[in-house]
């Protein structure tokens, strides 16, 4: 797909995580609109994955799962549910939990909201993919915030150890999380050089720039080791006053911050 058709894709995903995040009244906002261009991507472009059954040939493995509002947004722009169940998020009962469960979503494999969790699943999902001499891939997403759990590096040193080339982790590197910036909780630097030394392949690419994304799964996709992707990404992205502010890590807009939001997504930038 060319990246005009994309930025029409991720603009309408972005205005559903308004209008349900909205309808909600709770969850996570900045790092739903933040992550919009990068999985706008993998799934219109990237990814090969059969809706029928998610467990076919590409592998999607959720860990910050508490951004999945941008995951079932982007599930309904492609016609896999409808746009009406967007409105049923952390509802009692809904398929669309505040985290992505397994048990009422048949595309989640794995139930998320612990971080660090889904990641170790996929390290293992690829290592038995590799045995069974699978074509296919497993793609990752993760948060930065997320990178503080000490069993992901553990997983991480796995996958170098056993050169997992199936494994496609990507991270959202937008530098906030839940109370504050990682360089005030945990500063995360040099992480490219962290990956590296555990033996990954490093990509670092524009998290908003779809010719950089599509760039960087592509050279992904090629690689004999592990790769991990660092996306340099802005919280709360396509609405300016909410760019880049932690504070939009865990709340829902007011029906009048939305009509905002909403007007904002519409004005050329
Ligand atoms: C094991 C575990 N510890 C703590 C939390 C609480 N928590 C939820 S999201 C979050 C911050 C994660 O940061 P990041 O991955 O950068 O996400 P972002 O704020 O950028 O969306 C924390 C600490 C959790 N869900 N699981
Ligand atoms: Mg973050």
């Amino acid at each position: 797909m060319d990246n005009t058709q994309l930025a029409v894709k991720a603009r309408e995903i972005r205005k559903s995580i308004i209008r349900m995040l909205t309808r909600a009244g709770s969850g996570h906002t900045g790092g739903s609109l933040g992550m919009a261009d990068v999985f706008t991507t993998l799934f219109f472009d990237t990814i090969n994955m059969d809706s029928g059954d998610v467990t076919a040939k590409d592998r999607f493995i959720f860990s910050n799962g508490h951004i999945c509002p941008v995951w079932y947004a982007t599930l309904a722009e492609k016609g896999w549910i409808k746009k009406e169940e967007l409105m049923t998020l952390r509802q009692l009962g809904s398929r669309l939990q505040g985290h992505p469960s397994r048990h009422d979503f048949p595309f989640a494999e794995i139930s998320a909201g612990s971080l660090g969790q889904g990641f170790l699943a996929a390290v293992g999902l690829a290592l038995a993919m590799k045995r069974d001499k699978s074509p296919y891939k497993v793609y990752a997403s993760l948060g930065d915030g997320e990178l503080d759990e000490g069993s992901i590096w553990e997983a991480a040193m796995a996958a170098g150890k056993y050169q997992l080339g199936n494994l496609i982790a990507f991270v959202d590197v937008n530098r906030q999380q839940q109370a504050g910036t990682t360089d005030q909780l945990m500063p995360l630097e040099p992480l490219a050089g962290k990956w590296a030394a555990f033996n990954w392949h490093v990509i670092e690419a524009d998290g908003h720039d779809f010719s950089d994304i599509k760039k960087a799964f592509r050279e992904a996709k090629q690689q004999k080791k592990p790769s991990v992707v660092l996306f340099k990404t802005h919280m709360g992205k396509g609405v300016p006053d909410w760019e880049d502010k932690y504070a939009w890590h865990g709340v829902s807009p007011t029906e009048q911050q939305a009509e905002y939001a909403l007007k904002a997504l519409e004005a050329p930038r």
